[in-house]
């Protein structure tokens, strides 16, 4: 085994940040892989960077395959960034390798090539694994960026990780982060697409083009093949400018706002989801008829427009949820038109949500579309995960991030013989529309698109003929330290500190229709207050007096 050797500027005692000053970082100081990855300010990340990078190459070596490392912070602000790893599926890393990447992040220089030799031993014992045959020409670290100025800093950090042992390594410069993780997948399955950036554009415009050619829109209809994004000042911006060249204007017309200001600053799916207004550059006296919001690193979609009978600015949204509810309606239809002529093949469908989607939307999927919804924990593998268990399963999270998988089953039945009827064809090509490995903003927003012109729908009819959300609220506590606060039931009941649930349920008593859980954020030193009631008043009352419980509870 070859030496483990850290060039200096990215050991902890070091840590050369972008603007070449030095920033270490104190051996006492620890670092959690979190909801999705390790996000922090920027100036800790070099020496965190290379590291990971080692472990996806080691991953890639052990696999013999393409492994991803995606640098972004999403929705956090410019200053920060962040590191997350993406497995030959194209899904979110291993969690078992999380555990290995937070070891490896959290080794003292001194043990770190101790930590090394034990970890690559252990794996060199794994039967089957590649490290043990010594076959590992195909391992490749792909590494992709947003736009923050701290980017081609880490980038380097990362092809120093990747370059320990050799592994092959590939800057795919700035994307988004789901097109890296489309990449991914289309170097371990290569019948999946071209894995490039421009075999992205080429496979999710061609499969847009097909579906669209086949979509005919209803006699009076009153949709519009327009909108405004809302690009968050992110990586947004420039790549779907880049995919929408593949698409002709008489298709989608988008105009693009908020392309290079600061980062998700008063704007972006994050901001526009919990602060429920317009984000800067959007008034309410535009009436902008259609508009849309990406996060920072474009895997986030809402749709949005201005709200009208309500204060300036604010805004009405279409989030993960009504998203969710869309693709449920369009998929179900199909789905039973291709039931009724071939009805030996069952195709089974389903819904994951989080405790987070809006009571109304769980009723709509139960009540009128005979589905059922899955609550899972937050954070998009638990999702993803729950979704996997069906044909078709379709996962949102109400902040806008979702995506639809679909099984095996699905590929031979559906994917295989697209041509024996329409509602077939449809969902053949609705499939490739969508980007399954992760929640992609552009490609469900081209989905989105089609569903709106299949059924003839302006945003008044997508407002008026699904649901309406019920008011709701969601607000932001700090506290010293949030792993005090322990929840079971998908997080939406707290078991410790103890005798606290008592007292949200006490208050959520008070209140009709409500309904309100409090849990810790996974990347925020933060604890999350979400409440519903029947009116905006008694949903801010009942919101304010639950922040008020871990107000009392963390000055007692
Ligand atoms: C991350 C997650 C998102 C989740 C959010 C919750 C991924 C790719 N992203 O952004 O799914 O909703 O964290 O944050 O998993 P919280 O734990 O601070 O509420
Ligand atoms: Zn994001």
């Amino acid at each position: 085994m070859s030496e483990f050797v850290v060039p200096e500027q990215y050991t902890r005692a070091v840590n050369t940040t972008h603007t070449g000053e030095s920033f270490p970082i104190p051996d006492e100081e620890k670092f959690s892989y979190g909801t999705a990855g390790f996000r922090f300010r920027a100036e800790k990340l070099s020496f965190l960077v290379f590291r990971c990078a080692y472990v996806a190459s080691l991953r890639a070596r052990q696999l013999n395959s393409t492994i991803g490392v995606m640098i972004t912070a999403s929705h956090n602000p410019e200053e920060d960034n962040g590191v997350k790893l993406v497995d030959p599926s194209g899904d979110m890393l291993n969690v078992v390798w999380e555990i290995y990447a937070t070891d490896i992040v959290n080794a003292t220089d001194a043990n770190l090539a101790a930590a090394v030799r034990s970890l690559e031993r252990q794996m060199s014992q794994i039967e089957n694994s590649f490290i043990a045959t010594g076959n590992t020409h195909n391992a490749r670290v792909v590494c992709g960026m947003d736009i923050r100025t701290s980017g081609p800093h880490l980038m380097e950090a990362a092809r120093a990780g990747a370059a320990v042992f050799n592994v092959n390594f590939e800057n795919i410069g700035e994307v988004s982060t789901p097109i890296l993780h489309y990449i991914v997948k289309s170097y371990n399955f290569p019948q999946f697409a071209e894995p490039t950036v421009q075999g992205y554009y080429k496979a999710i415009s061609d499969a847009f083009k097909e579906l669209h050619e086949i979509t005919v829109e209803p006699e009076g209809s009153s949709y519009q093949p327009k909108l405004i994004v809302d690009c968050a000042n992110g990586v947004g911006a420039p790549r779907f400018r880049d995919l929408l060249q593949h698409i002709p204007k008489e298709l989608l017309e988008v105009e693009f706002r908020n392309e290079s200001g600061p980062l998700n600053h008063l704007c972006g799916a994050d901001f526009v989801k919990i602060a429920q207004k317009l984000p800067t550059s959007f008034k309410s006296e535009d009436q902008d008829p259609k508009c849309a919001t990406f996060d920072g690193d474009a895997d986030r979609l809402i749709y949005f427009r201005a709200k009208t009978g309500a204060e300036p600015g604010a805004a009405e949204l279409f989030d993960g949820d009504k998203i969710a509810c869309l693709y449920a309606m369009y998929i179900k239809e199909q789905l039973k038109a291709y039931h009724e002529t071939r009805p030996t093949y069952n195709i089974d469908m389903g819904i994951v949500q989080t405790a987070y989607a809006n009571g109304s939307s769980t009723r709509f999927i139960k009540d009128t579309l005979g589905l059922k919804s899955v609550i899972v924990k937050t954070g998009v593998k638990h999702l993803h995960e729950e979704a996997s268990e069906f044909d078709v399963g379709i996962y949102f999270e109400a902040n806008g991030h979702g995506t639809v998988v679909f099984s095996a089953h699905f590929d031979s039945i559906i994917r295989r013989h697209p041509h024996e009827n329409l509602a077939l064809r449809r969902l053949a090509l609705f499939s490739r529309v969508i980007n399954e490995t992760v929640g992609d903003a552009f490609a469900d927003l081209l989905a989105v698109e089609i569903i709106l012109r299949h059924y003839g729908w302006s945003m008044d009819d997508w407002a008026e003929k699904m649901y309406k959300d019920v008011p709701n609220v969601q607000i932001k506590v700090p506290v010293a330290d949030r792993s005090i606060f322990e929840t079971t039931n998908a997080e939406q009941t707290l078991v410790k500190p103890d005798g606290i649930q008592k007292m949200i349920d006490q208050d959520v008593a008070k209140f009709k229709n409500s309904r309100a859980f409090i849990r810790p954020s996974g990347t925020e030193n933060i604890v999350r207050v979400y409440a519903e009631a029947d009116t905006v008043e008694n949903t801010q009352a009942l919101g304010k007096s639950l922040e008020q419980v871990i107000r009392n509870l963390c000055i007692a």
